[in-house]
């Protein structure tokens, strides 16, 4: 037996974890003790979640699709095929008919090769990944108030040096359960615990204060916060006058919020806005966590501008413990992100649209770069359906079930002439592909992540992946190889990570392999070797904005529209509202999101038997008083409707959620909320959908139509054996499958 320390492949929190192999399985995983984020601890995916890696489910020849069937291929045939069928696409069409969807659970190396291969091989910037569907806004946001669009702290700084923790949108026990656990540690210690969520979280329910805000009300009641503090006189006005810009503007702007307005808006009452606004103000550190509660709205860019204006006039940033903290989901979306899978940014945040960066990376990628902003991941469908985008190359996302509007995004990819897809499984994405290539996964390769905190860390391989199944890297090299640019000929994952040392040397010059060999990583920037990392940014109020301070936005919100009176009296505001709100045909409101127990779209976890089993199936969390009229009992079949499609699941009758709100996930396609969700009125500054609301009806539904939803579906999504049987075993379980 032996033992290889390595990064759990789920969420962004980046724990170490140390794989027991046995005979070429991994056969237990347990967490790693010397490690400060996760000091040995681990949460039930990653104790739990390996089994997918020997899952006889798992690809392991490139397959080929001929007369709709997939017949498996060497990796010659269908590399020639691929390349073929990309020059010709390009020839006709030019480079921007072509996008790639990069992937956050493939590594640093893997992304920046992904990202190469559309910018210097086929020459267009159509790159993005899923960070479009999750903190885009994020990088937006942040971007435009403090330069940088990334976590400011370090986590184990929450459980030793924050003495108030504001919790705002984000289900932190159960989607980065090891950070949850420095936030008790911090309560344990004395600090403060302030949640603004509208469901009843874990979190929620052990915090001091917990405002329950309606759905989308972010703005107000954060606005609401800085009145209450402005007010008062309790925020910073030294630091506001040394390092920010726009302090007049954010005082007339949060002047109409005052708790009183704000409470009537959201039925959060006055004391709890003022407790909170006085609270979070006077802490010595004060550290704001937030997630997809956020982010995931037309107005996520507006969010995340709040919270930050929030800590820019309170001098709550650049201190341990004190700052702004996004969550990033997967594991590897910070450092996706920091390789330049992104349209409109190169490796290092370099723009793609022109500057002296740009130009040194001309010189050593030996191209001519298109000076053009990409296409976004949410813009793809829309530009397929104009017929501007003829070919996709999917590596390691799953779309169908993680994107908007589902029926709108296969439409698109049927319109495809060329749809690729990388995967370790046949994902319901994977299933419309022209070509299907396997993929070395998590325990196979050899790499770094890059988690919430900027910790790049060494990943490592522990078993030999199946059959032929390649590293995403050495995919796109051999792709590139076929289409004659010989820029892209690496050895293997540290001689591409040189690369990138190389080309941002401010940021990452200082990981090297050697020393990550014994570091539990370091977070960046880190310029040289003798460099500790960086684990608190903006210490002494520096920003990495144009002016080098802090820039305040006035943001407003209206549920229906912010009028144009009320614009007009600012230069340049945000504005928020709400997309789609309930009317009489759909009076709920439809929120999704995630469990403990499963990761998105499902192909890893529910590969994993104990998580299968605790989870076997979605429930759909309504309120008992709504059930009540609906005449619904905890476990019966309820039936949800948007405009854009259904979804038949078991009712989890719960105060979780408000009267008038169902909450359901992404993680089962026998009930794919995304199915239900819009794609339009995106977040102009990032192009995120507001996956959290979309307008519902919800009716009592039975088994009989519940066995035939599934039914319908797995002919929608799903067809194989492999498949089938889960449904079976749903059967015997004796749940209607
Ligand atoms: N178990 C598990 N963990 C995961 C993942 C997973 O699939 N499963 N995915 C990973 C990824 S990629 C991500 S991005 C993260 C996501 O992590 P989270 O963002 O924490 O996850 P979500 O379930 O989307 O929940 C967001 C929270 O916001 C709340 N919320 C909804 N609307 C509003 C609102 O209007 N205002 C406020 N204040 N709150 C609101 C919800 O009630 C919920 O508690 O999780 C990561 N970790
Ligand atoms: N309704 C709703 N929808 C949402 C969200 C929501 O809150 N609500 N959240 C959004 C968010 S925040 C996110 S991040 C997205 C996530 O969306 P996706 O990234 O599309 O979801 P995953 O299921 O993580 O898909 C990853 C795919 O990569 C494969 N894979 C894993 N490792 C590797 C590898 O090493 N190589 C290759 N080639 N493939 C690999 C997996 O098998 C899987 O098919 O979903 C978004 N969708
Ligand atoms: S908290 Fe996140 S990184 Fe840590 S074990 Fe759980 S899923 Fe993995
Ligand atoms: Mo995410």
């Amino acid at each position: 037996m032996t033992d290889v320390t390595t990064v759990c492949p789920y969420c962004g929190t980046g724990c170490s974890m140390r794989l027991t192999t046995n005979d070429n399985q991994i056969i237990e995983i347990n967490g790693d003790p010397a490690h400060p984020v996760n000091e040995g601890d681990l949460c039930l995916k990653g104790l739990y979640g390996f089994k997918h890696v020997a899952s006889p489910a798992r690809l392991a020849t490139p397959l080929l699709k001929e007369n709709g069937k997939f017949v498996s291929v060497s990796w010659d045939t269908a590399l020639d095929a691929i390349a073929k069928k990309l020059g010709a696409i390009k020839d006709e069409s030019g480079p921007d008919a072509v996008a790639v969807f990069a992937s956050a659970r493939g590594t640093n190396e893997e992304n920046y090769v992904a990202q190469k291969f559309a910018r210097a091989v086929i020459g267009t910037n159509n790159v993005d990944h899923c960070a479009r569907l999750c903190h885009a806004p994020t990088v937006a946001g942040l971007t435009l108030t403090l330069g940088t669009g990334a976590m400011t702290n370090s986590i184990p700084e929450l459980g030793d040096d924050s003495d108030l923790i504001f919790i705002i949108g984000s289900n932190t026990a159960e989607c980065h359960p090891l950070i949850a656990k420095h936030v008790l540690k911090a309560k344990e210690r004395g600090a403060r615990l302030i949640v603004a969520d509208p469901r009843m979280t874990e979190m929620a329910n052990k915090a001091h204060l917990w405002l329950r805000v309606p759905l989308g009300h972010d703005i107000p009641l954060l606005n609401a916060m800085m009145h209450v503090i402005i007010k008062e006189n309790l925020h910073k006005a030294d630091f506001i006058r040394d390092h920010a810009n726009g302090f007049d503007d954010l005082v007339r702007a949060v002047e109409d919020y005052a708790p009183e307005t704000v409470a009537r808006m959201t039925g959060i009452p006055v004391a709890d806005i003022v407790t909170a606004g006085r609270a979070y103000a006077t802490a010595r550190a004060a550290a704001t966590l937030y997630a997809m509660g956020v982010t995931q709205f037309s107005c996520g860019t507006g969010n995340v501008a709040s919270i930050s204006n929030l800590a820019v006039i309170t001098a709550q940033i650049g201190r341990p413990g004190a700052g702004i903290c996004p969550l990033r989901g997967q594991n590897n979306v910070q450092g996706a992100g920091d390789m330049g899978a992104l349209p409109n940014v190169l490796a290092g945040g370099v723009p793609v649209t022109s500057g002296p960066d740009r130009a040194r990376l001309e010189e050593v990628w030996k191209v001519s770069l298109p000076p053009r902003i990409g296409l976004r991941v949410t813009e793809i469908p829309d530009a397929i359906d104009a017929g501007k985008v003829r070919a996709i190359v999917i590596d390691g996302e799953n779309p169908i079930m993680s994107d908007p509007h589902t029926e709108h995004f296969a439409k698109g990819l049927e319109k495809l002439d060329l749809l690729v897809v990388a995967d370790l499984f046949m994902s319901e994405t994977a299933r419309r592909a022209d070509i299907v290539l396997p993929a070395a996964g998590w325990g196979e390769k050899d790499g770094t992540f890059t988690n919430t905190e900027r910790r790049v860390q060494r990943l490592r391989p522990a078993v030999t992946p199946p059959g032929e199944a390649k590293p995403d890297w050495w995919i796109f090299d051999a792709l590139a190889q076929r289409l004659g640019y010989s820029g892209m000929a690496y050895q293997g994952p540290q001689d591409i990570w040189d690369e990138v040392r190389q080309l941002v040397p401010a940021t990452f010059g200082g990981i090297s392999y050697q020393r990550l060999a014994s570091l539990p990583g370091l977070c960046w920037p880190c310029p040289s070797e003798d460099h500790p990392g960086t684990p608190v940014l903006h210490a002494g109020g520096v920003f990495r904005t144009p002016s080098g301070k802090a820039e305040l936005k006035p943001v407003l919100f209206n549920p229906v529209s912010v009028p144009e009176e009320q614009r007009k009296a600012f230069t340049d505001p945000i504005v928020g509202h709400i997309s789609e709100r309930p009317d009489q045909d759909y009076p709920f409101m439809l929120t999704t999101g995630r469990r403990v127990y499963h990761y998105h779209t499902g192909t890893m976890t529910r590969r994993s038997p104990l998580l299968e089993r605790i989870a076997p199936e979605e429930l759909i969390e309504l309120n008992p008083e709504d059930a009540k009229k609906l005449t619904v009992q905890d476990g019966d079949y309820i039936k949800v409707s948007t405009r854009r499609g259904t979804v038949v699941a078991k009712a989890w009758l719960t105060e979780r959620v408000s009267p008038g709100v169902v909450f359901s996930t992404f993680h089962f396609w026998e009930a794919s909320s995304n199915e239900e969700t819009h794609s339009e009125d995106l977040d102009p500054y990032s192009g995120i959908p507001e996956y959290k609301i979309s307008a519902a009806r919800v009716v009592k539904s039975s088994v009989a139509e519940a066995q035939a939803s599934v039914m319908a579906k797995r002919q929608y999504y799903r067809e194989d054996v492999e498949l089938a049987a889960i449904v079976e075993m749903h059967a015997h379980q004796g749940a209607p499958p």
